[in-house]
């Protein structure tokens, strides 16, 4: 019998440390933490590894990332072996990436799958945090580390009706993992986000009718995928370093940087040409090798926006729905710019209608379809893809109390409060990589990732080697930090937006428009890792150890 069993709590944990997650961050981290020979575990809710790449399986999900700047960047043989087949992969590619890593490293036999997180209580006398999961097991740790994802919340609309529909219907991160029929089938889409545009794109020509329930749209641009040859790879092999070091220069973590001429300094033609060019060019460059002022003054971004327009109203054949494939409440790039794939175009099939619920609500769902206020449609199939309780999202939905049996959930209530993105003031030990307002949060994920796990290892061994049992952030440096990340957000337009960069999510109880969730770091990856390496040369200013 355990000594739990008989009433009395271990003192010593389980584990040294207990990384919640299998997807990008957490595959990283336990790879560190075993290169140290540090006893630790990774626990997912989900029946195997890959996060956001193995609960994602609708058609057309894949990177907006070049995929060779996705890919982990800390194993010069992984780089070698590995073929990227695509410029910006596909997701069931980017599962057999993690699980390539994942075997080639070894590391699944130190993660355990089926263990969903039902609370991690810190104990304040034994200085470790103890996690219940809902299979009833029980583990505890020194160090609790979440790579929880940013986006592994999904949330549906508070419309009523859902669970009558008699037909298939789910999130798109619920998409079924044994595919859906969709030949000849009459489908809905709810929602015009990244998720909705990759989705609505991909089966508009696979479907028998297609109806897509658009309350805002949003600003997209050209993906211009295509495939890597063999020789090309060879090529991108070779330029491996300078492409990851690219990145760690530019604000974002894509080999995209900001175009440094100033908007006022070149012509309307000089500008006009750079974005005729950026049109044509893959991946983000649209949104990031654009000029700076785009993100922060308004007359700047509303002939930009007026140029995309323009390319949007060329691409759609009917006028009247081209404009209302226009958005008109905010300008290019203060929200995710979705990248698409003949998304417009689609708009010019037959079989898909666009239907715009902002003139005509959804007033419920019925057993065999919606029903708006302007008439009742039939379907055979309902996708919602209606976002996520982005970043904070997957935290609330864990009971975490931190020293003195405080919430997470209270203490972050208005809004997430952190110092770094890493660590929270009355929470010890629990270190929160890729977690709001940390770099990774605004950024190519992994690029990110990699600086905040590395950063993570170096804080972990300074508190081996001097002893330590106890690391928590200061106050004050936590206030520092959270109130610097808000000051950021008063210079960039992005402060505006209702997506979920400001926390917006109106199927969520207080995450309605109206207050500023300050969940990303807006300074730029280089920034942030200079202020990460400034806060370790410093040892550690702002973290407490005991
Ligand atoms: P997003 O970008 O949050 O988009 C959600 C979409 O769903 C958006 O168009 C919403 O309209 C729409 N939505 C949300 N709730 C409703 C209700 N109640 N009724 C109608 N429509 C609704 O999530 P995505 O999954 O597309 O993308 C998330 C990220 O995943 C993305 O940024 C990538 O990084 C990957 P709204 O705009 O709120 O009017």
């Amino acid at each position: 019998m355990s000594t739990q069993a008989q009433g009395v709590e271990k003192t010593s944990p389980d584990f040294e440390v207990i990384v919640i997650g299998a997807g990008v961050a957490g595959l990283y981290q336990l790879y560190r933490l075993r290169e140290r020979g540090i006893p630790t575990t990774v626990v997912d809710a989900a029946a195997d590894l890959g996060g956001t790449w193995y609960h994602n399986r609708y058609p057309g999900c894949r990177f907006d990332s070049e995929s060779y700047t996705y890919g982990y960047s800390f194993s010069k043989e992984l780089l070698n072996e590995w073929h990227w087949k695509e410029r910006f992969s596909s997701q069931p590619e980017n599962l057999r990436y993690l699980n390539y890593v994942a075997d080639k490293f070894d590391l699944r036999r130190d993660m355990q799958f089926n263990h969903k997180v039902e609370s991690a209580h810190f104990d304040d006398a034994a200085a470790l945090w103890r996690l219940t999961f809902t299979n009833g097991r029980q583990l505890s740790c020194r160090f609790l580390i979440t790579g929880l994802g940013l986006l592994s919340a999904p949330t549906m609309p508070r419309v009523a009706g859902i669970e009558r529909f008699k037909g298939p219907s789910f999130h798109t991160y619920y998409w079924p993992h044994e595919g859906v029929e969709l030949a000849g089938k009459r489908v809905a889409v709810i929602g015009t986000g990244a998720t909705g545009v990759q989705v609505i794109a991909e089966i508009a020509d696979k479907v028998g009718e297609l109806t897509v329930f658009q309350r805002r749209p949003n600003w997209c641009a050209p993906l211009h995928n295509r495939p890597i040859s063999e020789q090309e790879m060879n090529e991108i092999r070779a330029r491996y370093d300078e492409i990851f070091d690219k990145c760690l220069r530019s604000p974002g973590g894509f080999e995209h940087e900001p175009d440094r001429r100033g908007f006022y300094e070149v012509t309307r033609e000089e500008r006009v040409a750079l974005w005729d060019r950026l049109y044509d060019e893959p991946g983000f460059g649209i949104w990031l090798a654009n000029f700076r002022e785009i993100f922060m003054d308004e007359a700047a971004n509303a002939e930009f926006s007026e140029y995309i327009a323009e390319r949007i109203r060329r691409r759609v054949n009917d006028p009247a729905i081209a404009e209302k494939l226009i958005p008109k409440d905010h300008g290019f790039g203060i929200q995710r710019v979705p990248l698409e794939t003949r998304y417009y175009e689609a708009y010019n099939r037959d079989n898909v209608h666009l239907v715009d619920i902002k003139e005509t609500p959804i007033e419920c769902i019925t057993e065999t379809g919606i029903r708006t206020s302007g008439r009742e449609y039939e379907f055979d199939i309902i996708v919602y893809a209606t976002g996520f309780d982005a970043i904070t999202g997957t935290f609330d939905r864990i009971d975490i109390r931190g020293s003195g049996g405080q919430t997470l959930r209270a203490k972050w209530k208005d809004g997430p409060v952190t110092f770094l993105g890493l660590q929270v003031h009355g929470f010890p030990n629990l270190i929160t990589v890729a977690g709001p307002q940390s770099g990774s949060s605004s950024t190519n994920f992994p690029r990110s990732i990699e600086v905040g796990v590395d950063w993570v290892m170096a804080l972990l061994e300074f508190a081996w080697q001097h002893g330590y049992t106890r690391i928590e952030a200061t106050p004050e440096a936590e206030e520092r930090w959270t109130r610097h990340v808000a000051k950021m957000y008063e210079s960039v337009l992005m402060r505006k937006a209702k997506s979920w960069f400001t926390g917006y999510n109106d199927n969520v109880d207080g995450h309605e428009h109206g207050t500023i969730r300050h969940l990303v770091y807006n300074g730029g990856a280089p920034k942030y890792r200079a202020t990460l390496e400034q806060v370790a040369a410093d040892g550690y200013q702002g973290m407490r150890f005991s």
